[in-house]
């Protein structure tokens, strides 16, 4: 076949967010659109990881990624691609994609040295919906911004593309490899089911056998809602074939273009027959909930834990994992190199940190960060050693297994950490359930009580305007103190108030304006920002926490608990003057 170059020109708004380049599929079919970003990205990576290179293509099944995926199989035979992975039915959740770079092996020996994954993650799929793409490097991670940045450059300045146009669909389908002879040479599209990759790390990681006498046991029950996302390629697998669940455990475990016509975010508004499901929905109550619950997002990097009428809240879930992970976790049997949690995430991980250096495991080198949001910013802390468990309050969970988060990861996390603790109870009537295990956690830990309020699809104007005046505010302690004094008395003061800003302890590089901050003198804090990963208008995303010590203040209702601070954060931040929204579009 042949080479063709076709003339383009740049088109507006390529800039990669948090998590790549996330917009409408209409904006995604327009002509050249996304020839234009995958071109620019081959023209920011190094030559040797293009030119006779093995790259990865695949995704979380959405709407428009069957054509994108045979859109670039031609483009990168025609920029000297030597091989293109792809998953069976362009399938591969996000966790498996950074799994299938680090561990894969060709038939020849080969190594993949990236991947596009094509993925909008928790946003809604479909020809209005949304569509997405990101490359991911060598170590499996996400680029860094060093790269994105440049990959956006060059979207500004490009003049034309490669692509191999008469070369054959590749037939996605069915499971193997198709030699075609490229303009460079061999070109070979292997197509393979990348839950073999995945469930032989996983098997590496935990000890399956002992989650196999805890799912044997009558007593536990379970639910996984997949919301008809890439997980359902992966949750047979695992939790049925492997670990012996029944079926009927799982739940919209069929992948879906349009999941479904839902909201692939595994949180307790959009997850809604899971949460029903637990007995969790008060229009709906279930009567007898199953002991264990999790949801995935679209990508499969996101998970959301419940507990039979009990939601474990991410941030908290991260902290439980590292408190356990040496005792329930064989991979982690030697100890924890560091753990790390995004800024908004609560500091219940900080406390579990401090702990575990002082007396619980043997750990090697304890150390405690605080990153910005994006995974990107673990996979350095990861490839210098220093990070083992890290997590995002945004319901992501991972490990340095992988470069990503990891969400069926996290579910097995769970399971691991309710068989260690019930291993001897099996045969009794109660089992230690997960509520059991948090609230323990907490009267260990003390507890933080914490909320996320989400402000979506918000004029873009007034989201800027509402953020510059918190910052503004912020000149002045007293001023902001004097107005907290007006809305509530009953809350501490602020004691510091800044825009965060992230110093890699790996490279050096610094991130400014993460997030803006508010820190008061009992440990509370209001964090604002502007969300990276909408398609459309801005999302304003509010995070509100407390933390509690005195055991006797430990059970309290979450809602009752912040309802000072939640005061305090709206009217300070004026929510309903400028954004004309009384309330947000959701509270997780
Ligand atoms: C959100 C989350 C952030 C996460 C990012 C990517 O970003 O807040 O914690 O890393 O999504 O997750 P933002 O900028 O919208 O707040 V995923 O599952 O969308 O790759
Ligand atoms: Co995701």
């Amino acid at each position: 076949f042949k080479v063709s170059k076709v003339e383009t020109n740049p088109i507006d708004g390529q800039k990669p967010g948090t998590s790549g380049l996330r917009k409408k599929v209409k904006v995604f079919k327009q002509p050249h659109y996304l020839q234009n970003f995958v071109q620019a990205t081959f023209n920011a990576l190094p030559a040797n990881q293009v030119k006779g290179a093995i790259i990865v293509v695949s995704g979380d099944g959405r709407y428009w990624s069957k054509d994108a995926i045979q859109i670039i199989i031609k483009m990168a035979a025609a920029n000297g691609v030597r091989g293109v992975w792809v998953g069976l039915n362009g399938l591969m959740s996000t966790p498996a994609v950074s799994a299938v770079i680090r561990e894969r092996t060709g038939a020849d020996g080969s190594k993949a040295s990236g991947a596009f994954i094509l993925t909008a993650s928790h946003n809604p799929g479909g020809p209005h919906e949304d569509f997405g793409i990101k490359y991911n490097m060598e170590n499996g991670g996400p680029a860094p911004e060093g790269v994105t940045d440049k990959i956006y450059q060059n979207t500004t300045t490009i003049k034309e593309y490669y692509i191999a146009e008469d070369f054959p669909d590749v037939d996605l389908s069915t499971e193997g490899v198709t030699k075609l002879g490229g303009p460079e040479g061999e070109f070979d599209v292997d197509v393979f089911d990348s839950a073999n990759d995945y469930v032989k790390l996983m098997k590496s990681i935990f000890d399956f056998e002992s989650i196999q006498k805890l799912v044997a046991s009558p007593k536990f029950t379970f639910c996984y809602d997949a919301l008809h996302g890439v997980a359902g390629a992966y949750a047979n697998r695992i939790f049925v074939q492997e670990l012996g669940a029944q079926e009927s455990f799982l739940i919209n475990c069929v992948p879906k273009e349009d999941f479904g016509g839902g909201h692939p975010d595994p949180n307790l508004t959009y997850a809604k027959e899971l949460v029903a499901r637990m007995g969790l929905s008060k229009a709906n109550p279930e009567a007898n909930p199953p002991e264990f619950g999790a949801a995935a997002d679209g990508d499969a990097d996101r998970n959301m834990i419940l507990g039979k009428r009990f939601f474990v809240t991410p941030s908290d879930s991260v902290a439980i994992i590292a408190a356990n992970a040496v005792k329930a976790i064989p991979y982690f049997s030697s100890g924890l190199k560091g753990v790390a949690r995004s800024m908004p995430t609560s500091a219940a991980l900080d406390v579990v940190a401090k702990h575990l250096n002082l007396k619980f495991f043997e750990v090697i080198l304890p150390c405690m960060l605080n990153v910005p949001t994006g995974w990107k910013f673990f996979g350095n802390l990861m490839d210098a050693g220093m990070c083992s468990v890290c997590g995002e309050e945004s319901f992501g969970t991972g490990s340095d297994h992988i470069r990503e988060k990891d969400g069926i990861w996290a579910v097995l996390a769970w399971l691991s950490i309710l068989a260690y603790v019930n291993k001897d109870n099996l045969g009794k009537d109660q089992l230690v359930s997960v509520e059991d295990i948090v609230r323990g956690h907490w009267s260990t830990y003390g507890r933080h009580y914490y909320t996320r309020y989400d402000y979506e699809n918000v004029d873009s104007g007034a989201a800027k305007e509402l953020m510059a005046n918190l910052v503004n505010l912020q000149a002045s302690l007293s001023d902001v103190n004097n107005i907290i004094r007006g809305i509530r008395s009953d809350v501490a003061d602020v004691v510091q108030a800044d825009e965060f800003e992230y110093k890699d302890p790996v490279d050096g590089s610094i991130s400014k304006h993460q997030g803006i901050r508010y820190l008061f003198a009992d440990g509370s804090r209001l964090v604002f920002r502007l969300s990276g990963t909408g398609s459309e208008g801005a999302t304003i995303r509010l995070y509100i926490e407390q933390y509690e010590k005195d055991p006797s203040k430990i059970g309290r209702e979450s809602h009752e608990a912040l309802a000072p601070l939640v005061e305090v954060a709206l009217k300070l931040s004026q929510m309903e003057k400028m954004t004309g929204r009384s309330a947000p579009t959701v509270i997780t």
